[in-house]
């Protein structure tokens, strides 16, 4: 029923409106240890309280690169509530709780269902092209941010690599522009632009990003789902 709700909203709505409209979808809220623990509305989720708690829920990140190695990177619509006009990964979003097929944890299975979802409704990667075996699991990184004071994230972000060609038609109401940059000349790049990064982009670039990405052949040896890295 809220998903239909959500929907029928959307269907009709300015894109300002569209980012209000999602902040009723349910997110899977887990304890530290990533044990899922109840669901909340993404407007809970999101507001920073007044003694700055955020409630902790399940999230993913997604590098896509093409068959040159180079990682498409995303700034996001100035519409967006939380980090809006940023510089950040392919995508990010979350699992629904009222999607009960993005719950499933055997495989990751949930988490991949949800990534394919948002390829498809962000950048408009045809759903084929993004099925839940077409991406690499990492790891899972739990981090806090608390964005403007208002809206943040304490979220676990489960990393996702897509490597391949994919077909690209990115959704103005969640996407400002989108960019392939090869490795070499990332950090000019980011020098380059003025929008701000977001803070799970900044933090996954400075750690882990360099090691996956001279990797991109062999990532199964990189994937560690014992760990949850903590920021
Ligand atoms: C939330 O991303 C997930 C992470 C890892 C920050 P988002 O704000 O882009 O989510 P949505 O697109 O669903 O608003
Ligand atoms: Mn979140």
């Amino acid at each position: 029923v809220a998903v239909g709700l959500v929907r029928r909203l959307l269907q009709r709505a300015s894109p300002r409106n569209l980012q209000e409209a999602a902040l009723a979808e349910r997110c899977i809220v887990v304890n530290e240890h990533d044990k899922v623990i109840g669901d909340a509305s993404k407007r809970d989720c999101h507001r920073v309280h007044p003694d700055g708690n955020i409630i902790l829920h399940r999230a993913f990140s997604v590098f896509l690169f093409n068959s040159q190695n180079e990682l498409l990177l995303q700034k996001r619509s100035p519409q967006k509530i939380t980090f809006p006009s940023c510089i950040t990964n392919t995508c990010c979003s979350h699992p629904l709780y009222e999607i009960v097929a993005e719950r499933e944890e055997t495989d990751i299975l949930g988490v991949r269902r949800a990534a394919g979802r948002r390829l498809n409704y962000e950048l408009g990667i045809p759903l084929e092209e993004a099925g839940p075996e077409r991406f690499q699991y990492l790891t899972r990184i739990h981090y806090r941010d608390p964005g403007d004071g208002q809206w943040g994230e304490h979220e676990i972000d489960y990393i996702l690599v897509l490597h391949g060609n994919v077909t690209l038609d990115p959704n103005p109401d969640e996407v400002a522009e989108v960019q392939y940059v090869a490795h070499d000349k990332l950090d000019n790049f980011l020098k380059s632009q003025s929008a701000p990064l977001t803070p799970w982009f900044r933090l996954i670039t400075q750690h882990h990003l360099r090691l996956w990405w001279d990797n991109l052949h062999q990532l199964h040896k990189f994937q560690d789902h014992s760990t949850i890295h903590r920021f």
